[in-house]
C-alpha cells in the first residue's frame, strides 16, 4: 500500500475516535444495567486496532479477544450491528446471542471474538492452513494480550505456524497487564517479541500508541504474511487507559501511574502530528464532531432493535435436521 497522504491521516484520525466513543457509550450503558456481562474496553489501544485492521482486505480473517470492539469497528464491521450485538439486540452482529465477547461478522471476515485467553491462536493459525491448502490470497490475523503468551495454546500455535510457514500475523497488544497483575509480577519475558527467535519467527516490537509508526510496521508485516514469507509477530507497546473491564475500581494501580497513560493517549498523539503537518485544530475538531454523530446515530438505532424472542433460544445452537431428530 502505497504511503497515507494527508486526508488519509484524517480519516484514520476518524477511525480513532469512533472506536473511543463507541467504547464510551459501552461504558456508559453497561454502567446503567443495558449491557449483559463484562464488556472489556480497549480505550487506549486504538491505535492498533486501526493501524493493522484498517490495511486488511474483506477477505482476511480477524480474531480477536475479550478486548475486541475496536478491531471488529476498525476492519470495517457495521457500528449499528456491532453495538447491537454488546447490547443483546436482533439487530446484532450475530442476532444479539453472542455479545461484547463473541462478536462475529463472517461476511465481513471477523471469524470471531473469545473470552477464553488464548483460545484465538490456534483458531487463526486453523484458518491460516485452510488458505494456504486452499491457495487463497487472504491472511488470518489475530490479536491477543501479553497475558496470553502465558498459555501453552500460544507457544503450540507459533511452532506449528511457524513449521508450516503459515500466513498468519500475530499482533500482540502489550498493556503490561493480565487483569489485576503487572507483567513483572508474573513473567521475567519483559517482551512478547522474544517468543519468536526459537520458533524463527519474524518479529518487531513497536510503540503501539503512535498511528504511524504502527501503520508502517502492519504494513510491512502484511506485506510479509502475504507473499509466503511465513508467521509474523508484531508487539505492540500499549496501554490500557480504563480498568480490566467496565466496574473495575483500578486499586492495583497508583493515581501517578494512570495520569501517567492519559498523558500517552493515542489519539492526542496523532492529532500533534496532524497539527504539526498544518492541519487546522478547527478540521480536527469537526472530524472528532462528525464521529460523535456518526456513532451517537448507531448507538441510538442499535437501541431501537428488539430483544431476541425467547422462543428462539435453540435456534443456531443445533442444525435444524439434529434439532428435529431430538424425540418430544
Ligand atoms: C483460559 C482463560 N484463563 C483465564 C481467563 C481469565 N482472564 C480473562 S482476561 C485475563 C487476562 C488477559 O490478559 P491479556 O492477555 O494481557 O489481555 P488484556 O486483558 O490485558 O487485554 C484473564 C486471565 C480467561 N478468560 N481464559
Ligand atoms: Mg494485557
Amino acid at each position: 500500500m502505497t504511503e497515507p497522504t494527508l486526508a488519509d491521516w484524517q480519516d484514520l484520525y476518524g477511525a480513532l475516535w469512533r472506536i473511543r466513543l463507541f467504547e464510551g457509550h459501552v461504558q456508559r450503558l453497561a454502567a446503567a444495567g443495558e449491557i449483559p456481562g463484562f464488556p472489556h474496553l480497549s480505550t487506549g489501544q486504538e491505535a492498533v486496532a486501526v493501524g493493522v485492521c484498517t490495511q486488511l482486505e474483506r477477505e482476511d480473517v480477524l480474531f480477536t479477544s475479550h478486548r475486541g470492539h475496536g478491531h471488529v469497528l476498525a476492519k470495517g464491521s457495521d457500528i449499528e450491528a456491532t453495538f447491537a450485538e454488546i447490547l443483546g439486540r436482533q439487530n446484532g452482529l450475530c442476532g444479539g446471542r453472542g455479545g461484547s465477547m463473541h462478536l462475529v461478522d463472517a461476511a465481513n471476515g471477523v471469524l470471531g471474538a473469545t473470552g477464553v485467553v488464548a483460545g484465538n491462536l490456534a483458531l487463526a493459525a486453523g484458518a491460516a492452513w485452510a488458505a494456504q491448502a486452499q491457495g487463497r490470497q487472504n491472511i488470518s490475523v489475530v490479536f491477543f494480550g501479553d497475558g496470553a503468551t502465558g498459555a501453552g495454546a500460544f507457544h503450540e500455535t507459533l511452532n506449528l505456524a511457524a513449521l508450516w510457514r503459515l500466513p498468519v500475523l500475530f499482533v500482540c497488544e502489550n498493556n503490561g497487564y493480565a487483569e489485576f497483575t503487572s507483567r513483572e509480577e508474573h513473567s521475567n519475558v519483559k517482551h512478547v517479541s522474544s517468543f519468536a527467535a526459537p520458533y524463527d519467527i519474524a518479529t518487531q516490537t513497536i510503540d503501539g500508541n503512535d498511528l504511524p509508526t504502527v501503520w508502517a510496521a502492519a504494513r510491512d508485516a502484511i506485506a510479509a504474511v502475504r507473499r509466503g514469507a511465513g508467521p509474523y509477530l508484531l508487539e505492540c507497546m500499549t496501554f490500557r487507559m480504563a480498568g480490566h473491564y467496565v466496574g473495575d475500581s483500578q486499586q492495583y494501580r497508583s493515581k501517578e501511574e494512570l495520569a501517567e497513560i492519559r498523558e500517552k493517549c493515542p489519539i492526542e498523539r496523532l492529532k500533534r502530528y496532524l497539527v504539526g503537518r498544518g492541519v487546522a485544530q478547527d478540521d480536527l475538531d469537526a472530524i472528532g464532531e462528525r464521529a460523535r454523530n456518526t456513532v451517537l446515530q448507531a448507538v441510538e438505532r442499535a437501541l431501537a432493535g428488539p430483544r431476541p424472542d425467547p422462543a428462539t433460544v435453540l435456534d443456531y445452537v443445533y442444525r435444524a435436521p439434529a434439532l428435529a431428530a431430538i424425540p418430544g
